[in-house]
């Protein structure tokens, strides 16, 4: 399998749910405004869209989606525990999954990384009823489900861009917690480190050029 990241980006949490797993994985960094590979590939040939994460299964298929990769890496290693397997507890997955991915991740956190305040606002006005529903359902619960699934290294992955977009999670102090116990999950801390050392390379690259 052959990941295709940028660093801090949501592909975070594919490379969370293949560290998770335990799976033998490549991991190919995307400039993502050059749409490159750092071998110098057009990213546009790889996935016509040029988003992150892609990825490249051992049979040659590309999958793309936040939701899509994650539930196949938690159904390629189910002795890992990553998703469940069917029913209601699945059906919850799904929500979840489908709540980060649109909720949080599009309607909020795009919007906010935006350089215009307009379109900031946007996203800010739409912050509190959607981390209001997080908090209410993490002062009762440890993980999304009822134990860890690749949902919350989605999740933990998406509140990481709180810090560089002023969303301050003091408001939400169950939110905030869950944050800070994620972020110490070995796979997560592991994950994320390395990513930050990536990003930070990438600033520097990018200050010189
Ligand atoms: N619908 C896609 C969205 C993925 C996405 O937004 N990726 C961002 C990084 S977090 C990206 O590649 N942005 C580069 C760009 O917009 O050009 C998914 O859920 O996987």
């Amino acid at each position: 399998m052959r990941l295709y990241f940028s660093p801090l980006a949501c592909s975070l949490a594919s490379r969370i749910a293949l560290y998770e797993a335990g799976a033998q994985a490549h991991y190919t960094q995307v400039d993502g405004p050059a749409k490159q590979t750092v071998e110098g590939i057009d990213y546009y040939m790889i996935n016509p869209m040029g988003l992150v994460p892609a990825l490249l299964t051992d049979d040659g298929e590309l999958i793309t989606e936040n939701t899509a990769i994650l539930q196949f890496v938690a159904d390629q290693f189910p002795q890992a525990n990553l998703a469940p397997p069917s029913g209601r507890e699945r059906t919850r997955l799904h929500q979840w999954l489908s709540f980060i991915g649109t909720e949080l991740h599009k309607a909020v956190f795009l919007p906010l990384f935006d350089s215009r305040e307009e379109i900031k606002n946007y996203g800010r006005g739409l912050a509190p009823k959607r981390f209001g529903v997080l908090e209410r359902h993490l002062s009762q619960q440890e993980f999304l489900l009822e134990r860890y699934s690749v949902a919350d290294g989605y999740l933990t992955t998406i509140l990481n861009w709180t810090a560089v977009t002023g969303v301050d999670l003091e408001q939400w102090p169950a939110v905030l917690a869950y944050h800070k116990r994620l972020l110490k999950r070995p796979a997560i801390a592991k994950a994320f480190g390395e990513e930050l050392a990536l990003y930070k390379e990438e600033q520097a690259r990018r200050a010189k050029a």
